[in-house]
């Protein structure tokens, strides 16, 4: 792919920095660095990947902008493949400002969003899967979900979808040499066509049921703290998120309106909601409040249900399980400083688990956010080894996967094979999808406006 332009652009964040770098990629990077930077040390030959200290002249005005570095990059080893080169200046807005504006006066164009790693996936150096871990990695806000994007990044997901691809296509070709010569005797293991299907069959659904885990760790899932007035929900949200976001009062219905902050657990982001106590309401306030809970429970990840152990468990606490039963629930006893007076048979008889706590000591909170963790994410506790994070991609995924299906059905159905065959084509149209062969420009340029400038 020959890209005719030479493109610049600030690829450091806005505003003051001790150092900023503006980044020029195209066949006259280097000439155009040339033109506005004038080295101290003149040499005949400027290695690459080298910085050289000098400075940055306006040639028309000779007025000098900053000092700083330049660095070649040469193609084929470069972000882009292309030529490029490299400006740290001083990271101030005026001197960053005033440079992007000379390379664009010596010929150079403003880069669009993402346009560096867009020339990175054109010409060849990566697929469409790592370019967007490019951009996950930089929107990256927890341990977890930078692992999962450098993983992408590597190709890991590259090299699986590949393997489908080249299961898909071993088949294809199988079959479609019976359709080419009808007439000849050719030797097709259909047995062995249809156990590589079933398998791969299963490999896509894999990938696809990932996209639930996949999902936690890079948006977060949502936790809801449920229980009676005054049992401490709030004290517990402050507790786990170790500030005082909510109002904790000794009076019961302190809270109205759903109170929500963003928890990290084990490199996923639980969103947690403090919620108002339910109990019978003593204002319309309060019963909106209510309503609001009520709503909200049957959409959530999981129930946090905090019962109060210094006190004796109520047909209140009943009509509260009758409203989560049958969701994702886990069980708080709060206040276990105090002298206990719950009586939790009918916690034991329900199965539920439950962990003793105190919000206000702050006793019991790793455990329970333990207990959370593996509530969320299912008993196993453990990641699945490569996940889908992408929603593109589990759509995509999921045609793949009725594609290969059907052309299983007709495998098995006895029906002629070209029927098989326009499955698998189909299969192997959308597997180029997702690395990028087959994406069509719209879905391109959705990808890679989602960038930064600069990257
Ligand atoms: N001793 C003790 N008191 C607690 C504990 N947790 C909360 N409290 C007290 O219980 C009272 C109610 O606490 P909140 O956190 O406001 O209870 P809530 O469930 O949010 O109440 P509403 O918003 O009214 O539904 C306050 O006086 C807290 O200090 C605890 O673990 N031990
Ligand atoms: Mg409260």
């Amino acid at each position: 792919m020959e890209t005719v332009d030479t493109i610049c652009a600030i690829s450091t964040p806005p505003g003051e920095g001790g150092i900023g770098i503006i980044r020029i990629s195209g066949p006259k990077a280097h000439e155009l660095l040339f033109k506005i930077f004038r080295p101290a040390k003149t040499k005949e030959n400027y290695l690459p990947r080298t910085l050289y200290l000098g400075k940055i002249t306006n040639s028309d005005s000779n007025e000098k902008i900053d000092e700083v570095y330049g660095v070649l990059l040469k193609a084929p080893k470069t972000y882009t493949r292309e030529d490029m080169a490299e400006i740290h200046s001083h990271g101030g807005f005026a001197s960053q400002q005033a440079i992007l504006s000379l390379l664009i006066r010596c010929g150079a164009r403003l880069a669009e969003p993402g346009e560096f790693t867009k020339r990175a996936f054109l010409n060849g150096r990566i697929d469409l899967l790592q370019a967007e871990a490019v951009l996950d990695i930089i929107q990256s806000e927890t341990n977890e979900e930078l692992r999962c994007a450098v993983e992408h990044l590597e190709g890991k997901l590259s090299s699986k979808i590949n393997t489908i691809k080249n299961n898909v296509k071993g088949v294809l070709v199988e079959i479609e040499a019976l359709i080419d010569f009808p007439d000849e005797e050719i030797d097709v293991d259909m047995e062995q066509c249809l156990t590589i299907l079933r398998r791969t069959h299963k490999n896509v659904e894999k990938l696809i049921k990932s996209y639930y885990e996949g999902r936690a760790i890079q948006h977060g899932l949502e936790a809801l703290i449920i229980g009676k007035a005054n049992v401490g929900k709030s004290s517990l949200l402050n507790a786990l998120l170790l500030k005082e976001k909510a109002i904790v009062t000794p009076l019961p219905g302190t809270t109205r309106d759903l109170i929500e902050d963003i928890l990290h657990i084990k490199g996923i982001k639980v969103r947690i909601v403090d919620t108002a106590g339910l109990r019978k309401p003593k204002d319309i306030v309060e019963q909106e409040g209510i309503d609001r809970v009520k709503n909200k429970v049957p959409m959530t990840d999981l129930i946090i249900w905090v019962l109060d152990g210094s006190d004796a468990y109520t047909s209140e606490d009943d009509d509260i399980y009758t409203a989560i039963a049958g969701t994702n629930i886990l069980v708080a006893i709060n206040k276990i400083d105090l002298p206990q007076k719950l009586d939790n048979t009918k916690i034991l008889s329900r199965g539920l688990e439950f962990y003793n706590i105190s919000a206000l000591r702050g006793s019991g909170l790793e455990e329970l956010k333990n207990g959370i963790y593996r509530k969320l994410m299912g008993k196993k506790g453990k990641r699945a080894s490569l996940l889908i994070t992408n929603v593109r991609h589990r759509e995509v995924l999921q045609k793949v996967y009725e594609a290969i299906g059907r052309a299983i059905n007709c495998q098995e159905n006895q029906e002629p094979v070209e029927f098989a065959a326009f499955e698998l084509r189909e299969a192997l149209f959308n597997l180029g999808e997702i690395t990028g062969e087959t994406c069509p420009e719209d879905i391109l340029h959705d990808i890679f406006s989602r960038f930064c400038i600069g990257k």
